[in-house]
């Protein structure tokens, strides 16, 4: 099993629960701030068999966007669309 953990801009973050949970997987998302903008961001984790991290790969490549930190229109900021971390996972527990 594996633990994709990806940070996604406010904007798509909402758009892509409703796609993964229409695919079948669950996710949780939490409230985060970029460290260098520190603006908010929103991180998903999605708890996923191994032979399922590509499909989520791209899901998350289809639905979150590039976009630029606008409030500095004079020194733009390029944000991608997505920074995932894809970890591997001892031992998953539902109580
Ligand atoms: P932030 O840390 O707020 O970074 C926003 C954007 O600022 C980054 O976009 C990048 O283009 C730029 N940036 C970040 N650190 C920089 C630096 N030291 N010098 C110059 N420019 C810098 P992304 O790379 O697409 O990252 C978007 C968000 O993803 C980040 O927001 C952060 O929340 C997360 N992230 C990215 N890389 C990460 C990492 N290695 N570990 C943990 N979180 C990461």
């Amino acid at each position: 099993m594996k633990l994709v953990m990806s940070v996604v801009g406010i904007d798509d973050a909402s758009e892509l629960v409703d796609v993964l949970t229409a695919r079948g997987f669950t996710s949780t998302l939490i409230s985060s701030t970029g460290g260098f903008l520190k603006k908010g961001n929103d991180t998903l984790l999605i708890g996923v068999p191994d032979e399922q991290v590509d499909e989520i790969l791209s899901l998350i490549n289809e639905t979150c966007h590039p976009h630029s930190d606008s409030e500095q229109p004079s020194s733009q900021v390029k944000v991608g669309a997505a920074t995932v971390f894809v970890m591997d996972v001892d031992q998953h527990e539902t109580f």
